[in-house]
């Protein structure tokens, strides 16, 4: 019995990428953004076929990223929501990770999701370029991968 696989590669010629940055704590999100650009080109993203769009926050980053999916195949969503003293932090990273889902769900377009949602300075550092990789070079990586899985499961149907 032979069975279809369907999985998506890594050859990101001619896919078009969106990446929306939240510009609070900006030199994590930088740094996520660098990763994610150096990604996005090493596996064959053209530098035209990208394109950034910064907002505030992450709070924003759902309704930035609902009106860049229909010109995308996939988009990578970046911010760093770090713990504060008040439920704030709860608030804004349940809007950013429930918005950027049903975003995702509604526009049939993948959202890869670099959100960092971390305790203190220190953890958002180690997963922006430190010790614990670059989160945004693993969400370019998946947003290559799911674009080309859904083209492939598009054309099925
Ligand atoms: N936005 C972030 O991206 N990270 C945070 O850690 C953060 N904190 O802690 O407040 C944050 N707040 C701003 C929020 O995203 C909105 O921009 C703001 O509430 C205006 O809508």
């Amino acid at each position: 019995m032979s069975y279809k696989t369907l999985a998506g590669s890594l050859d990101g010629t001619g896919l078009r990428i969106g990446v929306v940055v939240s510009r609070f704590n900006e030199f994590i999100t930088e740094a996520l953004q660098k990763g994610a650009l150096d990604t996005l080109r090493k596996y064959g993203c053209a530098a035209n076929d990208i394109t950034v769009v910064k907002v505030p926050g992450a709070w924003e980053l759902p309704i930035a990223a609902k009106a860049l999916a229909p010109q995308c195949d996939a988009v990578i969503a970046i911010g760093a929501v770090v713990r504060g003293d008040t439920p704030h932090f709860d608030y804004v990273a349940a809007g950013a990770s429930n918005g950027l889902s049903n975003v995702s769900l509604q526009t049939n377009v993948p959202i890869a999701f670099c959100v960092l949602t971390t305790n203190d300075m220190q953890q958002a550092m180690d997963r922006a370029g430190g010790k614990a990789g670059n989160k945004g070079s693993e969400a370019a990586e998946v947003a290559i991968e799911l674009a080309n899985l859904l083209r492939q499961l598009k054309d099925r149907s």
